[in-house]
């Protein structure tokens, strides 16, 4: 079982720092996706699970990613350098009911094409909404990940919501739920409004870039 993380206590510990991070590129159509060969770590989440706010908290700002009072708003792979060596790329969101059929076909093949053809993504950030149960769609894209060799890792997000005694056996749960993927490295309950999880976020992202 791959979710519990091999690596010993001290280099766990070793985080990333962000010094600095800004938007460069929003690409609609994947003739568009920079050439410049820098690795990638993407986010991928159902519309208003929390991806943006997310992205924002372990960057330090406060509105690099616009998290959407529309859901269903981010209809493009955002790309952020940071570091001026990496880029996050925010993903649009799946399952969003109020979008066109067509749209949303349009969009899952964008995120699929994306996902099998990326060499340089390193690592995919899984977003799943911690006060429900995955959906039939975040377990497709789970499933896709695992088919296609992409490492990642579930953030169950907004876990402030989640009352701290329901914690451990919902974290229990969900890890069952994932450790039948190999390509899934851990799974880490994060919130954009009390930051819990972003360091150990940061140490998996750090270990995915340099490794
Ligand atoms: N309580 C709480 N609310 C959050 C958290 N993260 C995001 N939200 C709220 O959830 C809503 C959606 O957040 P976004 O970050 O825009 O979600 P998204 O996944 O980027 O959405 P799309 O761009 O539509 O795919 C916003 O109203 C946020 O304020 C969190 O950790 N805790
Ligand atoms: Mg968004």
């Amino acid at each position: 079982m791959l979710l519990t993380d091999p690596a010993p206590a001290a280099q766990r510990k070793t985080s990333l720092k962000i010094a600095s991070a800004e938007f460069v590129l929003g690409v609609a159509n994947l003739r568009q996706l920079p050439r410049d060969g820098r690795k990638e770590v993407a986010f991928l989440g159902r519309s208003n699970v929390g991806k943006s706010s997310f992205l924002n908290r372990i960057c330090n700002r406060k509105s690099l990613a616009r998290p959407s009072t529309d859901p269903g708003k981010t209809r493009e792979l955002n790309y952020y350098l940071v570091n001026k060596q990496f880029y996050f790329v925010d993903l649009p969101g799946y399952g969003y009911a109020k979008v066109p059929e067509q749209i949303r076909t349009s969009w899952g093949k964008l995120i699929e094409q994306y996902l099998k053809s990326r060499d340089q993504l390193s690592l995919v950030v899984q977003l799943i909404d911690s006060r429900h149960e995955p959906t039939e769609l975040d377990m497709m894209m789970v499933g896709w990940l695992d088919y296609y060799r992409i490492p990642f890792i579930v953030g169950l997000t907004k876990s402030d919501k989640l009352p701290r005694s329901k914690m451990p056996a919902y974290l229990k749960g969900v890890r069952t739920h994932f450790e039948q993927f190999p390509y899934c490295k851990d799974v880490i309950p994060c919130s954009s409004i009390t930051g819990e999880g972003k360091p150990e976020m940061l140490a998996v992202i750090s270990r995915h870039l340099t490794g």
